[in-house]
Parts: C-alpha cells; structure tokens; sequence
C-alpha cells in the first residue's frame, strides 16, 4: 500500500503548482544609495502579484517574489525602469 502516500504528495505537488510564486533576481542597475534601493523596493511592493521584495543597492539586485498567475518579470523590470533605474536583461535561465 503505497499508493495513499503517493496521492498525498501528488496533492501537495498541485497545491504549490496552483499557487506558483517565483522568485526573480533581477541586476539593477543605477542605484547609488540605500534611498535609491528603498524606492525600488517600494514600487514593487506596490506591484499587484507581488509577494515579497529585497533590494540592495550594493549588490545591483532586486529579488522580487511574485504570483506569475498576476505578473510577470517583464512587467517587474518596466517597473524598476520606471522607478528611474534600469533593470538588466536577464541573463541564462527563463
Ligand atoms: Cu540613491
């Protein structure tokens, strides 16, 4: 009787399939100050779909928690964009 563990886990699968949050490491670039990071982390926190923000200006780098079902990672960089930054074309994966 392996089977009911299995349906379990195929219903946990689905659970986290449905809810889809991804997370996106986007390189911006522009930000010279804290204040710069915290105004892109605003905006996009004030982006439907998304979920959770880190950005630091010392590293170049916003990590953007999103719900691809409302947003996706073209939208969030048009939005760095518009904040007055500049976000990179992503690199390798997606
Ligand atoms: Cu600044």
């Amino acid at each position: 009787m392996k089977l009911r563990p299995l349906i379990v886990t195929a219903l946990l699968l689905a659970g986290t399939a449905f809810a889809k949050d991804v997370t996106a490491q986007i390189k911006v670039s522009g930000m010279t100050c804290q204040a710069c990071a915290v105004s892109v982390q605003k905006n996009l926190e004030k982006t439907k779909g998304v979920k959770h923000v880190e950005v630091s200006s010392d590293k170049g780098l916003a990590i953007v928690v999103y719900d691809d079902t409302e947003v996706n990672e073209q939208q969030l960089r048009s939005v760095i964009d518009k904040t007055g930054f500049k976000a990179e074309p992503a690199q390798g994966q997606k």
